[in-house]
């Protein structure tokens, strides 16, 4: 059902030939990893959140139970779950529970709303949908009420929490029942079936999803996990939203658990509780975006904690300042390690090895020995290294198309099966990479992508606005802020615009920090609105 293959084009034959002949691709289920590892070492601490600690064997038996418990509600292997969960042990024993089962996580963000979960529920045609009851001060039991009176397909929904006055959602607490009952029948997926749904950071107007398969995921999670050396004695502090590739499968929990090491969990991003955490658990490995770098540095002056255990901090999602980068590893006395990464796949990391001025001023390399790395000119022609130009790529984890967007295959991939990244960068001749810009319509603010067409067609619908363009303009703590450029017979205003895009049930991060009034937009040779002249104007 899920994995019908009309739903996303796969790897050719003859590399999925190659890939498992290479060892890239084994036999392996994601729902697997924790029985496999309850066998090797029972006792040994798999995940920690708050007060709750469980051991691989304990992970294992709530996964079981917990897949028994999905069973007997109804979910059936291949079908579409979205989980919009925040940082509790929930989501991981949930994501768990669903591969057991051989049913396929959506990821959402916990800052989503209608607009982004209804395009998730009507798209995959979603079975279910798992919410916290309520989080940042926002009631999540009403959305689903709403998405569920919308979509007749999702019936199911799950509420880590209190249900609240809805009598037919699910409290997560019982899926357990008493803990004995039989879990669910063993996944009967193929290692190549869709394993998952990563929401694209998206260039085209509606959020596109990436169909990632269980062997392609497992390859990306072990071989991260090598080069940042994790082993049974890693203690991995999840900072960034888990359902975040970077921090699930680059290598983070995925990488760590594969690895027999301990996943810690932070309920929020404050330095504050990542460095109590790391002293009190033992933390070697982490990962943050570049604007939590300089809280990172001023909490550690001011407070002093003692990151003796901390040996690596990944720094990814977004450019980290090659100045700032130099101060890790001083300051905090780790090993900077930069990630250059997207869900779509390719993964760049420095090495533990790489010379100091690699590490603080390149964005790493590929991977994998299998990642096909092209850097091309206006023209669509190679640049020799050392030049700009956009970064295009094929390989072992990289799709080769979005879910159910077959329209998207020429403006997103080349006629041999390449990924058009969008990003610019330079390439050194060995083989890092330097992310120097961008040629996607997108705004990466802190790590948050924000897709500009998107917010453009809502900020159309908008009575007062007759023409509107949202671009990238630099900010010193978010390294881009977002500016809507609007042509408009009123005044609207930052806070009115905001409101307004919320009554639509837009994520509130992807609202414009900045509105401005113009007269008329500037226009290009051929008649598009001039985003470099907008620009310039800031
Ligand atoms: C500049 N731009 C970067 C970096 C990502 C690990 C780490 C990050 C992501 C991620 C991820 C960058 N310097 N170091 O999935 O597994 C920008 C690029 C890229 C886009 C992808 C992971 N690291 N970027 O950020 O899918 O523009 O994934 O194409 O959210 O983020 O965004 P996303």
């Amino acid at each position: 059902p899920g994995g019908a293959p009309a739903d996303w084009p796969g790897w050719p034959a003859e590399d999925v030939q190659r890939y498992r002949a290479a060892g890239y691709w084994r036999d392996e289920l994601l729902g697997d990893i924790p029985a496999h590892q309850a066998a090797e070492r029972p006792h040994a601490p798999a995940l920690v959140d708050g007060e709750r600690r469980w051991t691989y064997a304990e992970l294992d038996r709530d996964i079981q139970a917990l897949s028994g418990g999905l069973h007997r509600l109804g979910f059936r292997p291949g079908d579409r779950v979205i989980l919009q969960l925040p940082n509790k042990a929930e989501f991981v024993l949930l994501w768990f529970a669903l591969h057991r089962l051989g049913a396929v996580p959506v990821h959402a963000m916990p800052g989503h709303r209608r607009s982004e979960i209804g395009h998730l529920a009507r798209l995959t045609e979603a079975a279910g949908y798992v919410v916290p009851d309520r989080h940042a001060r926002f009631d999540h039991r009403e959305l689903a009420a709403e998405i569920r009176e919308n979509h007749r397909t999702l019936q199911r929904v799950i509420v880590v929490g209190d249900p609240g006055g809805h009598p037919d959602f699910i409290p997560f607490d019982t899926l357990y029942g008493d803990g004995t009952g039989p879990a669910a029948p063993p996944s009967p997926r193929d290692p190549g079936d869709l394993a998952l749904l990563l929401l694209s950071g998206g260039t085209t107007g509606t959020p596109k999803l990436i169909p990632r398969t269980h062997h392609d995921y497992a390859y990306n999670a072990r071989t991260a996990a090598g080069i940042c050396r994790l082993g049974p004695d890693t203690v991995y502090l999840a900072v960034l939203p888990l359902a975040f590739n970077f921090t699930l499968a680059c290598p983070g929990i995925l990488g760590t658990l594969m690895s027999g090491g301990t996943v810690v969990i932070a309920p929020n991003p404050d330095p504050l509780t990542a460095f109590g955490l790391i002293e009190r658990e033992g933390v070697t490995h982490t990962a943050v975006n570049p604007p939590l770098v300089p809280y990172w540095l001023s909490e550690h002056r001011a407070h002093r904690p003692d990151l003796a255990t901390l040996q690596l901090l990944q720094v990814g999602a977004a450019r980290l300042p090659d100045d700032l980068a130099r101060r890790i590893g001083p300051e905090l006395g780790c090993r900077l390690q930069q990630v250059f990464g997207m869900a779509e796949g390719l993964l760049n990391l420095t090495s533990p090895d790489d010379p100091e001025e690699i590490v603080c001023t390149t964005q790493g390399r590929p991977i994998s020995p299998a990642d096909e790395i092209r850097v091309t000119g206006p023209d669509g022609r190679p640049v020799p290294d050392g030049h700009t130009g956009e970064l295009l790529t094929r390989g072992p984890y990289t799709l080769r198309g979005y879910y159910r967007s077959p329209g998207h295959a020429a403006t997103h991939f080349t006629d041999d099966g390449f990924y058009r990244t969008g990003d610019l960068v330079r390439r050194l001749p060995t083989g890092h990479l330097k992310v120097v810009g961008r040629v996607k319509d997108q705004i990466n603010r802190g790590g948050e992508k924000i897709d500009a067409t998107e917010v453009e067609d809502h900020l159309l619908a908008h009575p007062g606005v007759l023409q509107a363009a949202v671009v990238a303009v630099p900010d010193p703590a978010l390294g881009e802020r977002s500016v809507a450029f609007l042509v408009s017979d009123g005044a609207p205003t930052v806070r009115g615009i905001a409101a307004f895009l919320r009554d639509r049930g837009l994520a509130a991060y992807k609202a414009p920090d900045r509105v401005r009034l113009i007269d008329r937009m500037p226009l290009t040779a051929v008649g598009k609105i001039d985003k470099n002249a907008l620009r310039a104007l800031v």
